[in-house]
């Protein structure tokens, strides 16, 4: 009998030690919610950079101003506004992203996010050439991405389901 309740009591012992365990478990992983909400937060914040077209150029910035192609982190979205008629936006081939609008005119937007660091060449069809090595010519831009200041943030987000899966048995 005091065997068995010595037994009861290293097994409630051995509990109670694999409670405390899940609990420094789950105040760390309470930690890692709190660094992942602000992994979130930061990817809540990705940009849209309009690039206008017009001229027989792109820029983002106006008519009025000298032309500039735009600098942007990864996640974040490109818009392309028409200010003149015929134009498309295409990306060069062989590289690590790719987008290709139709012809469109002024009035007219097209969008595309940047998921990969990288300088990535386009033009348009009717007015410029993919040179066929990754960048193009005449009516011609580029994007430049470069990595998300809160990349290392945003990838702890992937812990979330395994999170969500392990806290709910405990309520
Ligand atoms: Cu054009």
């Amino acid at each position: 009998m005091v065997h068995y309740q010595n037994t009861l009591q290293a097994r409630c012992a051995a509990r109670s030690n694999t409670a405390r365990a899940l609990g420094s478990l789950f105040a760390s992983l309470a930690g890692a919610v709190a660094f992942a909400a602000l992994g979130l937060e930061s990817s809540a914040r990705a940009a849209t950079v309009q690039v206008y077209v017009f001229e027989f150029d792109f820029s983002s910035s106006l008519p009025t101003e000298p032309i500039t192609d735009p600098t942007i982190h990864v996640g974040d979205t490109i818009r392309w506004v028409w200010l003149d008629d015929h134009h498309t936006t295409t990306a060069a081939l062989h590289q690590d992203d790719y987008w290709r609008s139709d012809l469109f005119d002024a009035g007219d937007s097209f969008e595309h996010t940047f998921e990969t660091p990288g300088v990535f060449w386009y033009y348009c069809e009717p007015h410029g050439f993919d040179r066929g090595d990754g960048t193009a010519v005449g009516m011609a831009g580029t994007i430049t991405v470069v990595p998300s200041p809160g990349g290392a943030i945003v990838a702890s987000t992937a812990l979330l389901p395994f999170m969500a899966r392990r806290r709910r048995p405990t309520r």
